[in-house]
């Protein structure tokens, strides 16, 4: 569970993110498909791409950057009380896309990473460490959802 300051701080930095949100949600997938390039395999609409370059200029990858980022605002806006808008993302991301747990603890660090370096003054170890937090709290989430529906991730 999270603290009200380390809510605090996860949605004071979320609110920084927000103004450029499909610009930092395209960094975070070009990143998470570089540096774990088997996450790639998992996107029938991306995997066909090879190079950064390309993946930069492809609106289709910002858009899914700008889909996925809102759908983590609006978990992180929840403060943990977040079952309902998570239910059909796990459902999702556990049958459809078969996504194991592993992946969302890439991603996340990458989350991390990159809002480190876009926001340094808005984003210390404190903010660092809540937003940590808050990440985790949504993979455990996601993880006993998956279980529910009954896959092992
Ligand atoms: Fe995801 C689609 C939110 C991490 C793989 N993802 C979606 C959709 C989201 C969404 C909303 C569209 C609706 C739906 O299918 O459901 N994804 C998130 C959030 C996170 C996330 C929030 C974590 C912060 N997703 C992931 C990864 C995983 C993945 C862990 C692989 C690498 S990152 N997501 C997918 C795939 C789709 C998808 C394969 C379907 C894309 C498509 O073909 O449109």
């Amino acid at each position: 569970e999270l603290s009200d300051q380390e809510w605090k701080h996860v949605l004071d930095i979320w609110t920084k993110v927000e103004s450029k949100l499909p610009e930092h949600g395209h960094e975070v997938i070009i990143r998470l498909l570089q540096e774990h390039p088997e996450t790639q395999e998992r996107f029938e609409k991306f995997k066909h791409m090879k190079t950064a370059d390309e993946m930069k200029s492809s609106e289709k990858m910002k858009q899914h950057g700008n889909t996925v980022f809102t759908a983590l605002g609006n978990i992180l806006k929840q403060k943990g009380n977040h079952a309902e808008v998570l239910k059909p993302l796990a459902k999702s991301h556990a049958l459809e896309h078969k996504i194991p747990v592993k992946y969302l603890e890439f991603i996340s660090e990458i989350i991390v990473k990159v809002i480190a370096e876009k926001y340094p003054a808005d984003f210390g170890a404190d903010s660092q460490a809540a937003m940590r937090k808050a990440l985790e709290l949504f993979r455990n989430d996601m993880a006993s959802k998956y279980k529910e529906f009954g896959y092992q991730g």
